[in-house]
């Protein structure tokens, strides 16, 4: 699908992708050569290949078995050649960098550290690289605050170590990287409440709390109704990741509305498995009852190479958005976003 001209240009605010999501191909064969990291292909064309079917291509397996076995197996594969403090600024700035081409003025990227501490880096290299690349990036014109992630398939105790290793980065008293703490990976038999204590924690050190609740997963009602009614002591997530289920169950898309939570929706990780037909109008009824959205990436180096500027274009062409619709979806974003009030109000 083509970018338009007035997609291309417009100034955008993403939301909702995962830095570790943005390693591209060749990034990944740099960093394996520089590392001595022996990597399943021979070739670089055999890498880039793989790279073609990393898409849940199991539909059978959908709503039902284990999440996302396959793509999250690809997620986690990729991130072997990540070593070094400045292996995580090289992939930072490489997205970073790219923002600056689309357009992006503000984005909040989330970070898996224990997706690297399991592996035995040490947690600084990882937050250190972020850290200098979210500085250096300003002078590119892209503002940043990064959003830690607990693992959600891990066990609850060490996503709270991770936690605390990663304290002395975080907003408020720390060095200002990441303002908010999310909940990611497979959600299988992981409902949003067994994490409670680590959302306290970060509301007690003054962060935001956002979550997944992806789209078609096992209980994903269930999923839904925690995230927007149980979880940080009956206050509800601040926003919800994907959450395109709340479409089905009046309860919940009220609850969206009420409580002015907004979803980070990610078209084409949705488009890779549902119909056309089906899939943007179920996302225009949503935005027809008043639920608050914004459109986003996920994992693009893993979708398809399709970046926030082809997930907004697939609803401008799909969902019969006009350009006032597509302006007022980048104003969501500023709203749903956790900046400062002066960059805020820069990029608005
Ligand atoms: C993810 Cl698509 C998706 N779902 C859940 N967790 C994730 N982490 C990275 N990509
Ligand atoms: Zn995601």
């Amino acid at each position: 699908l083509p970018i338009s001209p007035f997609i291309a240009n417009l100034p955008k605010v993403e939301l909702h992708v995962h830095i570790e999501g943005t390693l591209t191909p060749s990034l990944r064969w740099e960093l394996a050569h520089r590392n001595n990291i022996k990597l399943p292909y021979t070739t670089f064309s055999d890498l880039k290949a793989s790279y073609a079917i990393t898409l849940n291509h199991r539909p059978e397996l959908h709503g039902r078995q284990p999440g996302i076995p396959t793509f999250l197996e690809a997620y986690f594969a990729g991130c072997e050649v990540l070593q070094t403090e400045t292996d995580f600024y090289d992939l930072a700035m490489a997205y970073l960098t790219r923002c600056a081409e689309m357009k992006v003025r503000y984005t909040e990227p989330f970070f898996d550290i224990q997706a690297h501490t399991r592996r035995g880096v040490p947690a600084p290299a990882v937050l250190n690289g972020y850290l200098r690349a979210q500085r250096d990036a300003i002078k590119l014109g892209v503002h940043s605050r990064w959003i830690f992630c607990f693992l959600r398939d891990e066990p609850v105790q060490s996503g709270l170590d991770a936690y605390a290793q990663a304290r002395p980065w975080a907003a408020g008293n720390g060095k200002g990287l990441f303002h908010a703490v999310g909940l990611a990976s497979n959600a299988y038999e992981r409902p949003p409440m067994l994490f409670e204590e680590g959302f306290r924690l970060a509301r007690a050190d003054g962060l935001h709390v956002t979550m997944h609740c992806d789209f078609g997963q096992k209980d994903t009602h269930e999923h839904m109704g925690e995230a927007i009614f149980q979880v940080c002591g009956g206050l509800g997530a601040e926003r919800i990741d994907h959450g395109l289920d709340a479409e089905d169950e009046e309860v919940l898309w009220r609850g969206l509305v009420d409580r002015g939570i907004g979803l980070t929706l990610c078209p084409h990780a949705y488009h890779r498995r549902t119909e056309t037909g089906v899939l943007f109008p179920k996302i225009r009824r949503l935005w027809e009852r008043g639920v608050k959205m914004c459109f986003n990436s996920d994992d693009p180096t893993l979708m398809h190479d399709v970046w926030v500027d082809g997930n907004m274009q697939k609803v401008y062409s799909f969902c019969g958005f006009g350009k006032s619709e597509m302006v007022q979806f980048v104003r969501n974003a500023v709203d749903m976003c956790w900046a400062e009030e002066d960059i805020k109000r820069a990029i608005y």
